[in-house]
């Protein structure tokens, strides 16, 4: 019986650590910080997966770029150090130049297309293209329309924003838009608060949310509600990892991440007129209708340029053109 008993305790000692150490824990990378569109993701994945999984599923979000900037995470992704990251378009098209495709400017024409486009087939051919470079693409979540601000005077049309050093992110795609807004664009990764405040660079365009967080209106003077590029963020994981589980966790994450991409969509539209109300009261002078043909003029040719030349993303590039018109 002592021996029956002891035999049970083993057993089940046995058993105990085995499923302590089935418990999924999953690294997510977000290069801003707390209350960015990125983070405002990754909570609530975490939450939803948390208590789906019956805490079996821990996720720990790494924010403010502590493991990396935007391609640093997507580098360790790729080697499943991280399991999973919430990464803004454009660093990916250093990766796969097919993502090149959503950043197009002026390719979007409001929130419900760029959510239907993105959550259709168009948007899957872009995720599962990741694959090849180790990356399981799983949905998109949104940095928003891209707007530009700058310190030393006020745009309207290309003319003005001639001249201009203007960061943008590691992309070749954002960077051949500039030039051919006929701005000097400089390549950085977040965050860049310190060169915009000591002059290194004039500018930078991003989403109304950034301006607001990240107190841009300190330091910036002028925004231009250009909305020049649809910035969603892919929510991706490390395909290394992601073969590793079973098909039910697989779908149990799917739903969660992309319940959290929706959730934080709508948040983020829902706060965008709030948001340009208060960066108008902290003094920044907002230029509301510049003049969106001119600019679109000036970039109208990038589709037949070398960054589309690769036939997969040509392709795919004058199907979104059509979806969007
Ligand atoms: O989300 O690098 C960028 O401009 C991104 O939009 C930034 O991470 C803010």
């Amino acid at each position: 019986m002592k021996k029956l008993f002891a035999f049970l305790v083993t057993v089940s000692l046995i058993f105990f650590s085995n499923s302590a150490t089935a418990e999924i824990k999953i690294k997510l990378g977000v290069v801003t910080k707390p209350g960015s569109a990125q983070n405002i993701v990754a909570g609530k994945f975490k939450e939803l997966i948390e208590q789906r999984s019956k805490g079996d599923i821990k996720v720990q979000v790494f924010h403010s770029a502590s493991l990396g900037n935007e391609t640093e995470i997507l580098q360790q992704i790729q080697m499943n150090t991280i399991q999973m990251g919430i990464i803004t378009g454009g660093p990916f098209d250093t990766f796969d130049p097919i993502v090149r495709v959503i950043n197009y400017p002026f390719l979007f024409k409001d929130n419900a297309q760029a959510d239907k486009i993105l959550d259709g087939p168009l948007g899957a051919e872009i995720l599962k293209s990741l694959e090849s470079s180790s990356l399981k693409g799983l949905c998109f979540s949104e940095n928003g329309f891209r707007n530009l601000t700058n310190s030393k005077r006020p745009v309207k049309t290309p003319e003005d924003i001639k001249g201009l050093k203007i960061r943008v992110m590691a992309s070749a795609l954002h960077k051949t838009v500039w030039q051919a807004l006929g701005a000097n664009p400089t390549p950085m990764p977040w965050p860049i608060y310190t060169e915009l405040e000591q002059g290194v660079i004039d500018g930078q365009e991003n989403p109304l949310w950034v301006m607001e967080v990240y107190k841009f209106y300190e330091i910036q003077k002028y925004m231009t509600l250009s909305r020049h590029v649809y910035s969603p963020h892919i929510d991706v994981a490390s395909l290394n990892w992601w073969k590793t589980l079973d098909t039910k966790t697989q779908e149990l994450i799917q739903k969660a991440i992309y319940e959290a991409a929706v959730f934080q969509r709508k948040d983020n539209r829902d706060k965008n007129a709030e948001r340009l109300r208060l960066l108008k009261e902290k003094g920044m002078i907002v230029e509301e209708h510049p003049d969106i043909n001119a600019f679109r003029s000036k970039v109208v040719e990038m589709k037949d340029m070398e960054l589309f030349k690769n036939p997969k993303v040509q392709a795919l590039l004058i199907k979104m053109i059509t979806a969007s018109k």
